[in-house]
């Protein structure tokens, strides 16, 4: 049985003074029916773990493959977990578009951060002309494959499907079209790694809010969400995590 996890991804927002909204979620969810994970900007992680002290995880939106070394800007796997992290993002398609990351950059990131103990939170997705030329799987399955270390499992590693053009424009795809990915995503993991892919829990992720949450949570092979933009309000994500 996979437990449901409502993870949020603050990308470049937020200051110290937002983490009086985290103690208000909390505050406000003291016994969540899923697990909650928050990943604000690296500058502060160390504060939420502070403040969340262990009532949900705090984790990194991305980390270097290496452990050390001359990487200016760059933040170690080792480095979030002595913040207090548990957790870490790594391929969001921003960081591809942004950074040039590659299915194999991502994978060897998921390895540092399993190497730390941190849970890797893969993300994968199609580009709007990859769906509109009807490559949504073959894209899906070499990117999951490609981005997901061989030791992966349901305790090391998350997978989340982030649609690129559902992300942040208030488009989502239809539930059909998630259940679609997500049985095919689940079929792969099956595939690979046998009855230990059907641990590694799957997130929806892109312009989930709290009017559409409970129907993709309710869709077929969705373990929860990755929530960028709801996530920055107290209110809006624990509503999400109230559909959980
Ligand atoms: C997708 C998502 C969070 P948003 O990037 O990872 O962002 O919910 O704002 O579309």
């Amino acid at each position: 049985m996979r437990k449901k996890l409502a993870a949020g991804n603050w990308k470049m927002n937020g200051l110290a003074v937002s983490l009086s909204e985290v103690e208000a979620l909390i505050a406000a969810h003291p016994n969540p029916a899923c697990d909650v994970l928050l990943c604000p900007p690296a500058t502060l992680v160390s504060a939420m773990a502070a403040t969340a002290a262990g009532r949900i995880s705090v984790g990194g939106q991305d980390c270097h493959m290496e452990l050390t070394g001359a990487h200016t800007g760059d933040i170690s796997a080792q480095m979030l977990a002595d913040a207090g992290a548990s957790h870490v993002i790594v391929g969001h398609s921003e960081r591809r578009a942004d950074h040039g990351e590659s299915d194999a950059m991502i994978r060897a990131k998921a390895e540092a951060a399993r190497a730390q103990g941190l849970v890797a939170v893969i993300c994968i997705g199609e580009t709007e002309a990859e769906r509109d030329a009807g490559t949504t799987l073959e894209v899906i399955g070499r990117q999951l494959f490609g981005s997901t270390p061989d030791a992966a499992t349901g305790v090391n590693t998350v997978i989340a499907y982030e649609p690129v053009w559902a992300i942040g424009t208030g488009r989502t795809p239809t539930l059909e079209q998630i259940a679609e990915v997500h049985d095919f995503m689940r079929s792969e993991l099956n595939g690979r790694f046998g009855s230990e892919g059907a641990q590694i829990r799957l997130l929806y992720g892109g312009s989930v809010k709290p009017s559409n949450a409970a129907e993709i949570f309710a869709t077929s092979n969705v373990d929860g969400a990755l929530v960028g933009g709801a996530s920055l309000k107290a209110a809006d994500f624990g509503a999400i995590i109230g559909a959980l």
